[in-house]
């Protein structure tokens, strides 16, 4: 595996000065986060990018996220257009040395959470997800919730232009169901993947978070079942996962070694993010550090799945905890993603010296 860790550009208060100082970094996962959705991502922006993270001796090969605008998911008639779009940015990423692209095919809503800095017992806080809160939420009030705990930082996934039209979105996915996603998924993938394969990038797709349907939304990429129908619709080795712990963890059916074992050994899992999740039994959940004592999932377990498979692409930790008095973007901050790093690199010597 190679370690990178995610980096929101210039706007980031983590300089990458810091970043290259943690143990066995090879590069940043970034985007262009300013470019609406929808738009092709110009050349120039992403080659200065790519100049100023090589600058600090890191590499830019993988980008987390180009996202798919709301129009393909709902398979609006002008969705042609802007996969146009998706295909010119896809082009200039390989030209600018990128190999993996990560996005996700969740309707209106990324990541979801119902509280971004919950009071852990020791001092640190999370991101939380509790059950009983999002039963009495709406939409709206939930990003209105994430935008007063965001600190003025652009939150990934929360663009402020697409939440802006929050109503009209969720009336325009009434009738849009499960099925109706799967195939505007399919039609997505069959007009991008046949250009991944000819550049040599390689999709994937992260999994729903958490990976249930809320508001009446639907949401696919959620377990074994949907993930194994996901992967038929374009059998290419250019069509693969981002698998997140995380992610699919907040689910205890899914169990996390044996999904890495199954698409790891198809050669389907094409990034890894790798953090743990402390669940409880109503569904709630929060975010704890990486360490397998302090959450649900078995971290050298999941690792062990990895280097059982073989797997020598891109991991990432995932969120951290916000610790020793850091501020900054929730789930983002480079302490205890540094500590993930450290501990993902002990278990990851240990499993190839064993
Ligand atoms: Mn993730």
């Amino acid at each position: 595996m190679t370690i990178h860790f995610r980096w929101f550009g210039e706007s980031d208060p983590i300089p990458l000065t810091h970043v290259r100082q943690i143990p066995g970094i090879r590069g940043v996962v970034a985007a262009l986060g300013d470019i609406p959705v929808g738009q092709a991502w110009p050349q120039d922006r992403i080659q200065h990018l790519r100049r100023g993270i090589e600058a600090a001796g890191l590499k830019l090969e993988v980008i987390e996220s180009v996202n798919v605008h709301e129009d393909i998911k709902l398979g609006n008639p002008s969705r042609d257009g802007l996969i146009e779009n998706y295909k010119i940015t896809l082009r200039r990423l390989a030209e600018a040395g990128v190999q993996v692209v990560c996005y996700n095919f969740m309707p209106v809503f990324d990541w979801f959470r119902t509280d971004l800095a919950h009071p852990l017992p020791d001092g640190s806080n999370a991101l939380y997800y509790d059950a009983s809160v999002m039963a009495d939420l709406t939409p709206a009030a939930l990003v209105r919730k994430v935008a007063d705990q965001s600190r003025g930082l652009a939150m990934p996934g929360w663009e402020p232009e697409r939440l802006a039209a929050l109503d009209s979105l969720m009336q325009s996915y009434q009738g849009v169901d499960a099925e109706a996603l799967f195939a505007n998924l399919r039609y997505f993938l069959e007009a991008v993947i046949p250009v991944c394969e000819q550049v040599g990038i390689k999709m994937a797709l992260h999994p729903d978070d958490p990976p249930w349907p809320l508001f009446g939304l639907p949401r696919i990429v959620t377990h074994q079942a949907n993930l194994d129908r996901i992967l038929d619709l374009v059998d290419s080795p250019a069509h693969g996962l981002t698998l997140c712990s995380g992610s699919l963890g907040a689910n205890p059916a899914n169990d996390i070694p044996a999904l890495v074992r199954r698409y790891g050994s198809r050669g389907r899992i094409h990034f890894a993010h790798v953090r743990n999740i402390l669940r409880f039994p109503d569904g709630s959940f929060h975010e704890t550090s990486h360490l397998s004592s302090d959450g649900s999932l078995d971290l050298y377990e999941i690792l062990k799945a990895y280097h059982d498979v073989g797997y020598r692409g891109p991991v990432r930790p995932d969120h951290g905890r916000m610790i020793w008095g850091e501020t900054g973007r929730p789930g983002y901050g480079l302490y205890d993603r540094a500590l993930g790093i450290a501990y993902l690199n002990g278990l990851w010597e240990a499993l190839e010296k064993g």
